[in-house]
């Protein structure tokens, strides 16, 4: 046989072959660009400490293989001109943007000084510990606040997904299950994108989608779902309450649900019955917008299909004025069908690390609450927002700039952030304005950001290719991952940053004490997981012989609610002197609820409709995401344009009653004539700008960024030039 002639060396190192020859490595990490249901295997080629390719992990059953825009881009956000690279302190008044490098224990050190004056001084609590969308240190970060004495752990959970599960939890005690999608006969997507924000379950959906399965989609824009769905409902922005209780109006009313549940299982369920009465189909179109026989059609699918699943997105249900009762509506109706904890339907399992349910039972609950919330004064919010306090296990940071200016009812004087980025809240320059009045802000980063520009302390994270860390995967895949390259300059991953903290400021935790991977081993006990069995696999493997929970857990042990039923009127809520029933409200920004706002800002404007190519903050960065979509734009439909006299391209102005912001026209049949959508965070058009900081759900405090109103005009010549 002939021998394949062996390339020339400059060959194999043109095509980043590796091999000893060319001294390039393949080493395996993740990705954590996204979310944690994400972060897909990599597999890194190293040469001389620096990553040149990467490709995802074909053996991760989680990717397979493939990458998204924003991960194929990762040596762009490694590597980025804007990373941190040393510890900097600043220099002159705050905001001056001012800094000098400082030496990682002398920045240590000042801030364990700083910390223990203002819990002498102030008391533990008015420190906050603040994780942004971040979510891989937030163990550990819970931990350190508690172990310091502070009740006030905050997240960007303040505003994301977490409602949907404290909704949820107010109707069945537990988060409403995963949609169990590969045994499914009919999957409800209910305001959720997965082609753009959770890329890697797309597979599962088109799998399911070949075998039969039904789809129904919600949600007022067309998304790529929406060329799968049987049925689309696009619905009003703010309007799925209503869509809810009017298919639970045709469900109850033609007999289609699920009597042994309701009636063995459920509390309330006569007064729901009542309330559901007043949304005939009739009048739910004339709130929805979607036609009466549309939503009978969609309600008798969803009711008869057995197994019927439901995807809920993270936050587009609870980004409303309404959005926990709207989301308790909708999910009111998993149980009505019977598909509550059911196979194929919502399948009930707990996280096991870091939100991922897998089946793997851990002790992160335990091991994060270091100390009882009765030991601790009452958290951020907890005055005005009894409900979340009550079903959530962290501060309400959605209230964080309005204690600050308050001092009520005890003064907020620090920060110590991982990732603070003021551009998530609704009225963005009021938090930032907000956050200038702490004594004292830390904020840990990989990139210098307008926000990190006005702390006291700015300290350089390294990204995931640089650091080790736990990560599990739906697929029971667990990885435990070496650092591929060096951390850029003097970063260091966050874990690091805390523990070395908490031996400064919570020497008392003596688990702390024994260090990161001793934590995460002590997690894992109940697994009878260890790190070091785990790092003998680079690339991580699937575990054998997880034991799932069963099915329909409450026919053993009831419900975890106070009647120990699924509630459709929900005691907590009763208690808290909020409406027990999943009650439809109008957005308070709408045509319907406010026609005089209406008439100077006619348009309904949904915003943060993910991209696929970016990110919150993060990807605008990079050239190869920033050039698919080069400048800021508003989605708008051709007829809105056209009546203002604006074409493709034109740059417009975007206003609310709160202000305005420049943007391009994206004439676009994805929104409906009367709804304009924009992504949110970018930093040259920030539409937190134009939302009022108080523009919240009353039990949440998530704020309404997906319904309310606005206007579009052309920028003219003179208003150009301004
Ligand atoms: N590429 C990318 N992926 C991401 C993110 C990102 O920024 N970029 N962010 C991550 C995060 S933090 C989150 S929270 C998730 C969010 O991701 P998803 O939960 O998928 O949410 P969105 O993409 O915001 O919106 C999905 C759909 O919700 C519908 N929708 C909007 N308003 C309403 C409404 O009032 N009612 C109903 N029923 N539907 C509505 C719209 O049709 C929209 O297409 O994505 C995560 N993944
Ligand atoms: N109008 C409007 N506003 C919205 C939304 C919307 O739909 N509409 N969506 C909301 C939602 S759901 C979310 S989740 C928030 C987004 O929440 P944000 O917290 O604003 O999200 P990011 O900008 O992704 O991340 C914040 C910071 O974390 C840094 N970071 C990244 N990785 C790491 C790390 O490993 N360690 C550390 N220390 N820092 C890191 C990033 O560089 C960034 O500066 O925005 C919210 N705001
Ligand atoms: S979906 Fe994209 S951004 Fe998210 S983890 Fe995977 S490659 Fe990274
Ligand atoms: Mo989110």
């Amino acid at each position: 046989m002939a021998m394949e002639p062996e390339l020339p060396i400059n060959s194999l190192l043109k095509g980043k072959i590796p091999g000893e020859g060319t001294g390039i490595e393949v080493k395996k990490t993740i990705c954590s660009i996204c979310n944690p249901l994400s972060h897909c295997g990599i597999d890194a080629y190293v040469k001389d400490g620096v990553v040149i390719k990467v490709e995802g992990t074909k053996e991760n059953p989680h990717n397979a293989g493939t990458l998204c825009s924003k991960g194929a881009s990762s040596r762009q956000y490694i590597y980025h001109q804007d990373r941190i690279r040393t510890p900097l302190l600043k220099k002159g008044d705050r905001g001056s943007g001012e800094f000098e490098p400082i030496s990682w224990d002398d920045a240590l050190d000042l801030i364990a000084e700083r910390f223990i004056k203002l819990k002498e001084e102030s008391g533990p609590e008015s420190v906050v510990f603040f994780a942004g969308y971040s979510k891989w240190m937030r163990p550990f970060l819970k931990r350190l606040a508690h172990s310091y004495g502070s009740p006030n752990y905050t997240t960007e959970s303040s505003l994301c997904h977490l409602a949907t599960v404290l909704a949820a939890r107010l109707n069945y005690g537990s988060p409403a299950g995963v949609p169990e999608i590969s045994k499914t006969g009919c999957l409800v997507v209910w305001g959720a994108n997965p082609f753009y924000s959770n890329t890697s379950k797309v597979r599962e959906i088109l799998d399911a989608r070949e075998r039969g399965m039904k789809i129904i989609e919600v949600g007022p824009l067309l998304t790529p779902i929406t060329a799968h769905a049987d049925i689309h409902l696009r619905i009003r922005p703010g309007t799925s309450g209503a869509l809810a209780l009017g298919m639970a109006h045709v469900i109850i009313e033609e007999g289609l649900y699920d009597k042994d549940f309701v009636e063995n299982w459920t509390h309330g369920f006569e007064e729901y019955r009542a309330y559901v009465k007043e949304f005939s189909p009739a009048v739910t179109e004339g709130i929805t917008g979607i036609s009466s026989s549309l939503i009978t059609k969609a309600a008798r699918l969803y009711a008869t299909t057995k197994p019927a699943a439901m995807m809920t997105g993270a936050s587009p249900t609870v980004h409303h004025t309404n959005g926990i009762q709207n989301h308790r509506a909708l999910t009111a109706l998993i149980g009505l069908t019977g598909n509550y904890d059911q196979e194929g339907g919502n399948y009930l399992v707990p996280p096991s690390y870091v939100s991922v349910p897998n089946g793997v039972v851990t002790r992160e609950a335990e091991f994060v609450q270091s100390r009882p919330w009765q030991e601790m004064p009452p958290r951020i919010g907890q005055d005005v927002y009894p409900v979340w306090c009550k079903m959530a296990p962290e501060g309400q940071a959605m209230h964080l700039p309005f204690q600050i200016r308050s001092g009520k009812p005890y003064p907020i004087r620090a920060m110590l952030a991982f990732g603070l980025n003021h551009r998530m809240w609704a009225g963005s320059d009021f938090m930032l304005e907000s956050l200038k009045m702490l004594d004292f802000i830390v904020d840990v980063d990989l990139f210098m950001t307008d926000t990190a520009r006005i702390a006291d302390l700015v300290l350089p994270a390294c990204s995931s290719f640089e650091r080790s860390e736990l990560k599990f995967y739906q697929e029971q895949h667990v990885i435990w991952t070496s650092p591929a390259i060096k951390p850029l300059g003097e970063s260091r991953s966050d874990a690091d940053i805390i523990f070395d903290l908490a031996k400064r400021i919570a020497p008392d935790d003596s688990l702390m004490g024994q260090g990161y991977e001793a934590c995460v081993d002590w997690i894992l006990e109940p697994a009878k997981l260890k790190v070091k069995d785990i790092k003998k696999h680079p690339g991580g493997y699937t575990l054998k012989d997880v034991k799932m929970p069963p099915y329909r857990k409450y026919k053993k042990k009831g419900f975890p609610t106070p009647s120990g039923k699924m509630e459709f009127i929900s005691s907590v809520l009763e208690e808290a002197g909020q409406d027990p029933l999943p009650r439809f409200k109008e957005p308070v920004l709408s045509p319907r609820s406010s026609p005089e706002v209406a008439k100077e800002y006619p348009l309904i404007l949904t915003s943060g409709a993910r991209l696929p190519m970016f990110i919150h903050s993060r990807t605008f960065r990079l050239p190869w995401t920033k050039g698919l979509r080069p400048d800021p734009m508003v989605d708008i439909n051709a007829k809105d344009a056209e009546t203002r006299g604006i074409s493709s391209g034109d740059w417009v102005s975007l206003s609310t009653k709160r202000g305005a912001i420049r943007v391009r026209a994206h004439l676009t049949e994805i929104v409906s004539p009367g709804v304009v959508n924009i992504y949110h965070g970018y930093p040259q058009a920030d539409i937190n700008l134009l939302i009022e900081p108080d523009y919240l759900d009353p039990i949440s405090a998530y704020p309404g960024f997906k319904a309310l109103l606005c206007e579009v005009k052309l920028i003219t010549e003179g208003m150009r030039r301004m």
